[in-house]
């Protein structure tokens, strides 16, 4: 069955959620964001995850429905995730190239922001840099700046991967960087990983963008990163995606 398949049935039975990962501050390890991904059960009740359906989210119809059901389901699960990581944590949201493109993640995030829950000041929204070399980049470039303006911040998703311009730092509203976990997963073997990290965690440094290390499984790569000056990590070593209840059990245990 095909991705578009599964996905079209998953909405139409309401089958699709997110599950949050959290961020940590590497300086005191404290939780300070959660990054919501998309999970869906196909006909056969198996989980899928996001990258299983990915040829499907960039179908123009099914990513702008995809799109609103995330934005109001985290808004709506925003007072549980706020009494989790305390009234200034911060929820990532991975945004698809139309949702920027037609600006109409502008009006959902004003109109859901009025159910009291969850502000704009609590939420990244996450951009990858293929997003921003379209044609339409400077229809793009104005969403952010009022996403900014609005409150939100914005994270440049799998730095590192893509065309990694430079210039995109400077010429869009970007205050978060996250370094691809391909990177993270060669720290214990691959010397050039390890320095391409540490270029990138003193350019962002130098620019005052924040930096957030994807994919960390494991305490030699986090005591990498701590000692490089990255400032915040996500990964298998902190937690899985999880459902809010699961997180919940999670920070009453280690607390
Ligand atoms: O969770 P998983 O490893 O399957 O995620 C794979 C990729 O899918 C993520 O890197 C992310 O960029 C993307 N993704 C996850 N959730 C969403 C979503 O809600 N909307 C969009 N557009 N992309 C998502
Ligand atoms: O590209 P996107 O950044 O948003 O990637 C997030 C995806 O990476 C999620 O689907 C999640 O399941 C996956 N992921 C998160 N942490 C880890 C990890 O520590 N190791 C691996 N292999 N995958 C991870
Ligand atoms: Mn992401
Ligand atoms: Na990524």
């Amino acid at each position: 069955q095909s991705a578009i398949t599964d996905l079209k049935h998953a909405l139409a039975a309401n089958r699709v959620f997110p599950v949050y990962q959290p961020i940590v501050d590497l300086g005191d390890g404290r939780v300070v964001a959660a990054e919501a991904l998309l999970r869906l059960h196909d006909d056969n009740g198996r989980l899928l995850s996001a990258a299983d359906v990915a040829p499907a989210i960039i179908d123009p119809v099914l990513s702008h429905k995809v799109s609103n059901l995330m934005l109001e389901r985290v808004f709506a699960e925003g007072a549980d995730l706020l009494a989790l990581y305390g009234p200034d944590c911060r929820i990532g949201i991975n945004s698809s190239e139309a949702d920027l493109r037609k600006g109409e993640c502008l009006d959902q995030i004003t109109r859901l922001a009025k159910n009291g829950n969850l502000a704009p000041r609590n939420l990244i929204v996450e951009v990858t840099e293929t997003m921003l070399l379209t044609d339409d980049s400077g229809a793009i470039c104005d969403c952010l700046t009022t996403l900014e303006a609005m409150g939100c911040k914005i994270a440049l998703d799998d730095f590192g991967t893509g065309f990694s311009s430079l210039t995109h730092l400077r010429n869009f509203p970007i205050h978060t960087v996250k370094i691809d976990r391909e990177f993270v997963s060669s720290i214990d073997e691959d010397h050039q990983a390890r320095l391409i990290i540490q270029a990138i965690v003193q350019m962002a440094r130098s620019l005052g963008l924040s930096v957030v290390a994807e994919g960390v499984e494991n305490e030699s790569q986090f005591n990498f990163l701590k000692s490089s000056g990255c400032s915040h990590a996500q990964g298998f070593f902190f937690a899985k995606p999880s459902l809010i209840p699961e997180l919940t059990a999670m920070a009453t245990q280690s607390r």
